[in-house]
């Protein structure tokens, strides 16, 4: 059988709050999404969802735009039919700006820790999905899109050089929490990660090809095109020891945060909400504004 299927995380039209999940999962009972959205041909053997993230100006991760995304995902880890997903974005030149950083700059304690669990919750849902993900990182992606697309089993990004992608924490001053360390050490390795974090660093994609941190590089407009023909080599491997492999790499990392949880959250929240902590947020959140004028 095959199963097409696509979710689009967007933000409601009055402006950044608000967001909406219009789902089209093509199955038996469910209306196809429009074509133009079609990745795989019917040929394919099982199901693929495509993740188009769609929350403008910059894909950056708010509260409701997580729970939206952990819901979509949830669907679709429940959904049998469906094997695959590859997350890309709607939105010009970027694939996610990471945190929202207005969800951690002058809000309640209660509101930083609502929103950490929520990043949590994207982490271990993605990073420990059954299904085949890819990244198709057709866009600037820092620190926490740069962590979404890491939870990926395989990442292919667009060889455009203005593009970036990295953990780059520590230039906003904050640092990357032990499970986006972990997560980006478990992909190109303890040196790398070491220096790559310190230093806040942001590659352009053939930096970002050469430590390892994306697995290719293709022309931007042929990105879903090399999704999808990756997709068909993962789908061809039996899913059950696929998924066993996959769970006994990540498991070690999955428990740490899992058996720590609400000590991150309350780390997380002391950490955030210090005056220090606002006071290096809002000249980076002025830097960003600057950028315009
Ligand atoms: N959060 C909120 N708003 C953002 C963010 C963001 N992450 N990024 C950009 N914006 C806003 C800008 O302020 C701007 O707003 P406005 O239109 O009101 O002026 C709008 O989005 C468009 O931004 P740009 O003009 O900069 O768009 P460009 O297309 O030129 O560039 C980039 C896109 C490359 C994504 C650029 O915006 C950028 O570099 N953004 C900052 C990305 C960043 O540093 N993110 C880090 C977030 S922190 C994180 O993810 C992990 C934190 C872990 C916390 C651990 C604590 C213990």
């Amino acid at each position: 059988m095959s199963l097409r299927a696509a979710t689009r995380v967007t933000r409601s039209l009055s402006g950044r709050k608000g967001p909406r999940v219009q789902r089209g999962l093509a199955s038996r009972s469910l209306k196809p999404f429009p074509s133009t959205d079609r990745l795989f041909e019917p040929a394919v053997s099982a199901g693929v969802a495509v993740m188009h993230m769609q929350s403008p100006p910059v894909n950056s991760l708010s509260l409701d735009f997580l729970t939206e995304f952990c819901i979509g995902l949830e669907k679709l880890e429940m959904d049998k039919g469906c094997r695959g997903l590859v997350i890309t974005s709607s939105q010009p030149k970027v694939f996610s700006a990471g945190l929202d950083i207005l969800e951690m700059y002058g809000k309640s304690p209660e509101r930083c820790g609502e929103f950490w669990k929520a990043v949590q919750e994207m982490w271990l849902k993605l990073y420990g999905s059954d299904m085949i993900t890819i990244a198709a990182i057709n866009g600037s992606s820092p620190a926490g899109g740069c962590l979404m697309a890491l939870t990926c089993d395989y990442r292919i990004m667009a060889d455009q050089p203005r593009y970036t992608i990295g953990l780059n924490e520590t230039l906003l001053g904050i640092v990357a929490p032990f499970w986006f360390k972990d997560t980006m050490a478990n992909t190109v390795g303890h040196r790398t990660t070491e220096m790559a974090l310190q230093l806040g660093l942001l590659y352009n994609p053939s930096e970002a090809l050469k430590v390892g941190l994306v697995d290719q590089l293709v022309p931007e407009d042929q990105i879903l095109s090399a999704a999808a023909q990756t997709m068909t080599k993962w789908l061809a491997i039996p899913d059950h020891a696929r998924q066993i492999t996959k769970s006994m790499m990540r498991k070690p990392t999955i428990d740490r945060l899992t058996s720590n949880r609400d000590a991150d959250i309350q780390n997380f929240v002391n950490f955030i909400t210090k005056d220090s902590i606002q006071k290096s947020l809002r000249a980076y959140l002025e830097i960003l504004k600057k950028k315009k004028t």
